[in-house]
């Protein structure tokens, strides 16, 4: 979580300052989800992302100087400079891609448990997905066929109560995501998104039942980003700012859930305070590698633009 964390919020200075110039959602706040599911996966299993998957990538094991590296749209960047922030892709480790069309990943994460299922790999496969996608009928079409054909995949939805700048009570009657899944008679669950030690249960209860050939299963994770849509606080381009109420954003920032692990760690003597500060230094010795790493890269060499587009 804390790789995530720090990793994210180094990108406020170089998009502020036009370093960074493709749009970057960051995932500052929803940490414990990306790491809580990806705890209760193996290497083998795979995760499909949105456009907010840089913790996801992160999670699963992604290398964080290649994250870097593509949202400064360099060659060595882990799209190879093509995709930036958007489109995060990791496939050795099972991060099988990410893009920003809503519910776009959606029925691709589908097309691969049902590969899995079909060569008995006992692989479970995790769609990552925000609460506007609730709004995207391929989500139900998608949770109809894996009903229907019990696949092992998870539902993972991230209600962070907004899209874009929709809040969730402008587009849903009642704010209860988690019970799409059961008219599909998929097992679904809501649980705090903030809470990791919650949030690692959940899945390794649906990780364990899609092992078992008894998935679908959907959850709904409850949490809140702490920066704005896109970029630190939505004006990039000062068009607009973050349109959330303070009162709203301060309320969350107490339920932080890196700060509540920590509190909960140092409560029951399970880590040092001095341990939790060096982890703080490493990681930000790591991010600050990441980022001269991702600098000194070259760019893609513009004769090459289609590279990796067609297979031979
Ligand atoms: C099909 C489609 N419609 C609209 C958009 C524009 N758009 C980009 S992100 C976004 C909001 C997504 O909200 P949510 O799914 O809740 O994810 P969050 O940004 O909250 O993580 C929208 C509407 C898009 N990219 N794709
Ligand atoms: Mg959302």
């Amino acid at each position: 979580m804390v790789r995530i964390r720090f990793c994210e919020e180094s990108f406020v200075e170089p998009i502020l300052n036009g370093e960074v110039r493709c749009p970057v959602h960051l995932y500052s706040g929803q940490e414990a989800i990306a790491a809580g599911v990806c705890s209760a996966l193996t290497e083998k299993d795979y995760i499909f992302g949105s456009h907010r998957s840089h913790g996801h990538y992160l999670a699963k094991g992604g290398n964080m100087q290649e994250l870097v590296a593509e949202i400064y749209g360099k060659g060595e960047g882990c799209s190879r400079g093509r995709g930036g922030s958007m489109h995060i892709i990791a496939p050795e480790i099972g991060m099988v891609g990410s893009a920003p069309i809503v519910a776009g990943t959606i029925p691709l994460a589908l097309g691969a448990a049902l590969a899995s299922k079909i060569k008995k790999e006992k692989r479970v496969t995790v769609s990552f997905f925000g609460d506007g996608a609730a709004g995207e009928g391929v989500l139900y079409e998608s949770m109809n066929f894996a009903a229907l054909k019990g696949l092992p995949i998870i539902f993972a939805c991230e209600n962070n109560f907004y899209s874009t700048h929709l809040p969730i009570r402008e587009c849903r009657p009642e704010n209860n995501i988690f019970m799409i899944g059961k008219p599909f008679c998929i097992q679904s669950y809501r649980v705090d998104g903030n809470d990791v030690l919650k949030v690692y249960d959940v899945s390794k209860n649906a990780v364990g039942l899609c092992r078992k050939n008894r998935g679908p299963v959907f959850i709904e994770f409850v949490t809140y980003r702490l920066r704005g849509h896109v970029g630190p606080d939505d004006n990039i381009q000062e068009t607009h700012t973050d349109i959330r109420p303070k009162e709203e954003i301060a309320k969350w920032r107490k339920k932080d859930p890196i700060r509540r692990f920590q509190a909960f760690l140092i409560k029951n003597r399970i880590i040092r305070r001095e341990t939790l500060e060096r982890i703080d230094r490493e990681v930000e010795e790591e991010v600050k590698e990441a980022h001269e790493f991702a600098k000194e890269s070259p760019y893609p060499n513009p004769n090459e633009l289609t590279k990796y587009v067609f297979k031979e």
